[in-house]
């Protein structure tokens, strides 16, 4: 049989989905990947900007490299595997969306039965009394963005060394945990503990699907590894 079709067969049977996200699904809409030709910024890559470290030592620079991503994401449209996605959740008793994507793509597109492991760019955060605000300002002025209170405002964004917030992993840990079936697509399946996950599941007991269009840590793991874009396989697996 066809690995779509176990795929589409595993999807009929299961009351519990889990999906979880990564860079890839937003890549369809044109978003650029963490770590595909589209990971780097003035040379910088994302593992040297996005810590704790860089924004004290450069709280500007780090601050230009999420404007300058504020900036891109902006006019770019859920593709048709977050729309997919987002009927999975209308489709299924229980679903949950698992995203390691920090561009608000999946809201956008009507999912709101969804876990932001990562955090959300279009979010900034008091560095002083950890006020969350939602700003949408494209391009963000001035740069570092201040508190009212006068401290430094911070992109709502989980750097690495920095933990998740326990809640939202352990709301992802519990769906992965009673899955039927996890779809595990657009990640490199590198960065812990979201890249965990997927094996979490399969050793509840999980159905585990893999879309991506290459081999990952992950593939020798899965049920069923898909290769091919999201954009076309998520919604192939709801015909
Ligand atoms: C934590 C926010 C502990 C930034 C991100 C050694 C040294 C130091 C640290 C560690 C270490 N070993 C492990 C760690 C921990 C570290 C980690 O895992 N590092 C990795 C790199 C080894 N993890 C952490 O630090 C985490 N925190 O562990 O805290 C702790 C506990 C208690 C108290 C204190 C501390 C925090 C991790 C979160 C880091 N933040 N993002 C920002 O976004 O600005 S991670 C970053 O990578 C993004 O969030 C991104 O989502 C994530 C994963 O990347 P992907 O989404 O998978 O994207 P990627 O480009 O990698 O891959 C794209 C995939 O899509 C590819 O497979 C490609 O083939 C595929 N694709 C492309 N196009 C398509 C497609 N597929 C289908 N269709 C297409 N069209």
């Amino acid at each position: 049989m066809p690995e779509i079709d176990r795929a589409r067969k595993a999807l009929a049977a299961a009351r519990r989905v889990v999906a979880l996200t990564g860079a890839g699904v937003s890549a369809e809409s044109g978003v650029p990947t963490f770590r595909g030709e589209g990971g780097l910024w003035r040379n910088f890559r994302a593992e040297e900007l996005a810590t704790p470290e860089a924004f004290a030592r450069d709280p500007r620079l780090v601050w230009e490299w999420y404007d300058w991503r504020r900036q891109k994401i902006a006019p770019l449209p859920p593709n048709p595997g977050h729309h997919a996605l987002a009927a999975m959740e209308r489709r299924f008793g229980e679903f949950l969306l698992v995203t390691q994507n920090v561009d608000g793509l999946h809201r956008a597109a009507g999912s709101a039965k969804l876990a932001e492991l990562h955090g959300n760019i279009w979010f900034t955060r008091c560095t002083k009394e950890g006020t969350l605000r939602e700003n949408r300002a494209v391009p963000l002025s001035p740069l570092p963005p201040r508190c009212s209170c006068g401290a430094l405002l911070r992109p709502h964004i989980v750097w690495f060394g920095e933990a998740l917030d326990p809640g939202v992993l352990q709301s992802a840990v519990d769906a992965c945990r009673a899955a039927d079936v996890v779809i595990v697509a657009g990640t490199s399946s590198v960065v812990y503990p979201a890249a965990g996950l997927a094996a979490l599941a399969k050793e509840a007991g999980a159905f585990v699907i893999e879309i991506n269009i290459e081999e990952t840590p992950a593939s020798g793991m899965v049920d069923v590894h898909l290769s091919g874009r999201s954009g076309e396989l998520l919604p192939g697996l709801l015909e």
